[in-house]
């Protein structure tokens, strides 16, 4: 084994994720990328010893940094840890340790020095009205920003709906003008879509660019295909009872200690394109569906209008 490959395997036993474990994370990520389960060994390489680690450029504008959180503070920390392997964070504001003028120094820094090869990564919406006036940095409007960063990254990956597609901060009525990122500098993005959206998406994403050394296939609103290609309903493991006429009428009910359909209760599910129902949160332990909340479906565009009231039948 070399040299690489092994300090990984020991620095992952000191944090004490067993080889096992990893193996297991390996092959469930595999799975969700879509690829067979030939590249279990070829993904935990990248892991264990990246030919080049992805340098990312993290930017923030208007969210509530659920994203970063989802990302970054798992309650099961290993996963935080695999991101931070493949990946070389030059600039995140919630984790970094420069504030103020040298955090903005920072930014040019880094943006110069990986001139067309960073992933930018931008969490939150862009205020686009009364120059600035909604949402600015150290005196910067977001949408400055997000003009001078991102044309000059080799991809654009928009994290949670807000980033996205507006999410909450283009709410109506939208006083600020918040536009999704690849709206409102008019460029593509890669959309991992979701309020918050799964940090195994993010990870497999990040994870075909270094492996395969592109970008995934996406859908027309720029979702990877692999984790928005099926409705959440189609995936559903209440889908029996929905077939069934089986629904819970009230919350608290025996009918939804037995686990029927929540359609009734306002699920989105059958409208919304998601990997939720397999992949989960938390390491797996559940869903909200799972804990018996329908899908308010948060990762289609403007979900807090379009699909407000939340908890009336579709
Ligand atoms: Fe938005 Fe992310 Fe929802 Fe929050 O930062 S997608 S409000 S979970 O955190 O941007
Ligand atoms: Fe479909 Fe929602 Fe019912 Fe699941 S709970 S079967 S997603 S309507
Ligand atoms: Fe969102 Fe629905 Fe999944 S609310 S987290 S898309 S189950």
């Amino acid at each position: 084994m070399e040299k690489e490959t092994r300090k990984f395997y020991e620095r992952l036993e000191r944090k004490g994720i067993s080889r096992r474990k990893f193996m297991k994370y390996c092959t469930a990520l595999t799975a969700t990328m879509g690829l067979s389960a030939a590249y279990v060994p070829k993904v935990a390489q990248v892991f264990a010893s990246p030919q080049q680690r992805a340098t990312v450029i993290w930017l923030h504008f208007g969210e509530c940094t659920g994203c970063s959180e989802s990302v970054l503070r798992t309650i099961y920390p290993y996963v935080d840890e695999f991101v931070l392997e493949i990946v070389n964070l030059a600039y995140h504001e919630t984790i970094m340790a420069a504030a103020g003028q040298q955090a903005e120094e920072q930014l040019q820094a880094s943006v110069k020095k990986y001139d067309g090869k960073f992933i930018c990564v931008v969490e939150g919406s862009v205020a686009t009205k009364f120059n600035g006036g909604y949402g600015r940095i150290g005196g910067r409007p977001f949408l400055d920003i997000a003009k001078d960063v991102c044309p000059k990254a080799a991809a654009v990956i928009a994290i949670g709906s807000c980033a996205c597609f507006g999410g909450i901060p283009a709410a109506k009525p939208n006083p600020g003008g918040y536009k999704g990122v690849g709206e409102a500098v008019g460029l593509k993005t890669v959309n991992l879509a979701g309020c918050p959206p799964n940090p195994n998406n993010f990870v497999g994403t990040v994870m075909n660019y270094l492996l395969l050394g592109k970008l995934p296939a996406l859908d027309e609103l720029g979702r990877p295909l692999f984790a928005y290609g099926k409705t959440i309903h189609d995936q559903c493991p209440r889908r029996s009872h929905f077939e069934n006429d089986e629904f819970v009428e009230e919350f608290g009910s025996e009918e939804a200690e037995q686990g029927y359909c929540l359609y009734k209760l306002g699920c989105r599910g059958p409208e919304t394109y998601n990997n939720c129902p397999i992949i989960k949160f938390n390491d797996g332990t559940n869903w909200p569906i799972g804990a018996g909340h329908p899908c308010i479906g948060c990762s289609q565009p403007n979900f807090w209008d379009k699909m407000t009231p939340f908890y009336e039948e579709l």
